[in-house]
């Protein structure tokens, strides 16, 4: 057994009693009620959920195991030379909740590395796909193709023991963690790149990698690790952490959850936004003429967009009640390496005008930025201008925390979820305007 795997089977045998006791013996205690605003609203704030991969705070914005993003930033083990650290350091810590030493992060790349191959037909798949699918449709149709391969499948039906589910599930996750870059690449540059096909290059980190495959020099390597871990969790009750988490506890294998993860990614009130941020951008260049526009031409621009009955794209969030950590790592990237670039100038001015209009506006609950708001343009500075790619990108990041969340779940023996509906006619009872 790898060391890693040695260590996650302590981690989890360690954690399995405070689980069994909080349910055996504290299961009835309340964690809050459910209103009927909560039912129709779609489960906003019901706390019926757990993990301990990350935690998001309205205020403070994610943690990922315990560690803020600067926090992160800053202890894990980076390559020679490197401002970020690699995205191998940053999948240990979210798997065993440790922060690695170097060799222990260099074991992650080394696993990666002996299970990157990718099947000949998973690039068979892309290629017989109509060429106006949408990269996430080709993402997850390649995914679900190497369902075939999954361990964890062939286990169960060879009657695996549950105290062993975590074991083939972890095998599961890294064989297809190890293979997301390349699927990534292969699809931009195949759909946008006229299938100039660039082979990965072993020598290199997770990051490092994908940026090579991607045709793109550096400082895009640096960019691809924070982008990835930036992208990776936040908590588990968005969409697509949901979605991984949700079809996993059917037992489905990684190759199934983490393909249906990637459907609700790339829902324009999700993941898809930092596509729709650069869409609504380009709209505000095309109209101005390249020109950067003044704060008050852009407050113009912002209330045109709300008046005809459009979210402004990259603000809000469904927890969080202040600036996105997330955008402000994104932001003082940018700050460094782009802070000449017109098109930054573009978001830093929505950044100044946004959050008053919001709050004028008066529906939003939170005026902010997400994440959404600023990734697409760093793309955009580095050359990857095919929007409908972005959110490719940010599927690779979420796959580390889903697939680290879906592990401990099987290890923790989490059951297969069903929540209880109720009908309209109940509800008004309930509300006392029916009997
Ligand atoms: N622009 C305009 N209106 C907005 C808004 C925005 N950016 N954000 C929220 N609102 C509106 C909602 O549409 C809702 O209107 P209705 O009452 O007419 O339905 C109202 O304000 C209340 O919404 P909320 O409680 O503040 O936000 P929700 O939890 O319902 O939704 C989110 C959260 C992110 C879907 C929403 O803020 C939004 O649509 N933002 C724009 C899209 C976006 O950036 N999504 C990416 C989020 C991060 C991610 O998951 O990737």
């Amino acid at each position: 057994m790898s060391a890693i795997k040695q260590k996650l089977q302590e981690k989890i045998e360690g954690w399995r009693p405070r689980t069994t006791r909080l349910v055996k013996e504290y299961g009835d205690v309340k964690l809050g009620e459910v209103s009927i605003g909560q039912a129709i609203g779609g489960m906003r704030g019901v706390k019926c959920l757990v993990t301990d991969i990350s935690y998001l705070d309205p205020f403070e914005g994610i943690r990922f195991r315990g560690y803020t993003i600067p926090e992160v930033l800053e202890k894990l083990p980076k390559p020679a030379g490197a401002e970020y650290p690699t995205v191998e350091s940053f999948f240990y810590l979210l798997l065993t909740g440790d922060i690695p030493t170097e060799k222990e992060a260099e074991e992650i790349g080394e696993e990666f590395k002996a299970r990157a191959k990718v099947p000949q037909y998973v690039f068979d798949v892309i290629n017989a796909m109509p060429p106006e699918a949408h990269p996430m449709v080709m993402f997850s149709a390649a995914i679900l193709s190497m369902e075939k391969e999954s361990i964890f499948a062939k286990k169960y039906k060879e009657g695996i023991s549950k105290m062993d589910y975590w074991d083939p599930t972890y095998e599961d996750a890294m064989n297809l963690l190890a293979k997301l870059p390349e699927i990534g690449a292969y699809i931009y540059r195949k759909k946008f790149k006229g299938g100039d096909i660039i082979a990965p290059d072993p020598s290199l980190d997770f990051g490092a990698n994908f940026a090579h495959m991607m045709g793109v020099p550096a400082p895009y390597d640096e960019l691809s690790r924070l982008y990835f871990i930036l992208h990776s969790d936040h908590e588990s009750g968005n969409v697509s952490a949901h979605t991984g988490h949700l079809v996993a506890s059917a037992l489905s294998d990684v190759y199934y959850a983490i393909s249906a993860m990637i459907d609700g990614l790339a829902g324009p009130l999700h993941g898809l936004a930092n596509e729709m941020v650069l869409r609504w951008i380009q709209g505000v260049m095309d109209k101005m003429g390249g020109k950067v526009p003044d704060e008050e031409e852009m407050k113009k621009f912002v209330w045109d967009t709300l008046n005809s009955g459009q979210v402004i794209p990259g603000y809000g969030h469904a927890v969080l009640r202040k600036t996105d950590p997330r955008y402000m790592a994104q932001r003082e990237f940018s700050l460094k390496h782009l802070a000449d670039d017109p098109i930054f100038a573009y978001v830093d001015i929505l950044y100044k005008v946004v959050p008053d209009i919001l709050r004028e506006h008066g529906k939003a609950k939170n005026p902010w930025p997400n994440v959404d708001a600023q990734s697409g343009v760093i793309q955009w500075h580095y050359g990857v201008r095919e929007y409908d790619f972005y959110t490719v990108l940010f599927g690779i990041g979420r796959s580390l925390g889903v697939l680290s969340n879906i592990i401990w779940d099987r290890g923790l023996g989490y059951p297969i979820e069903r929540p209880k509906s109720v009908t309209t006619d109940m509800l008004e009872e309930v509300a006392g305007i029916k009997k």
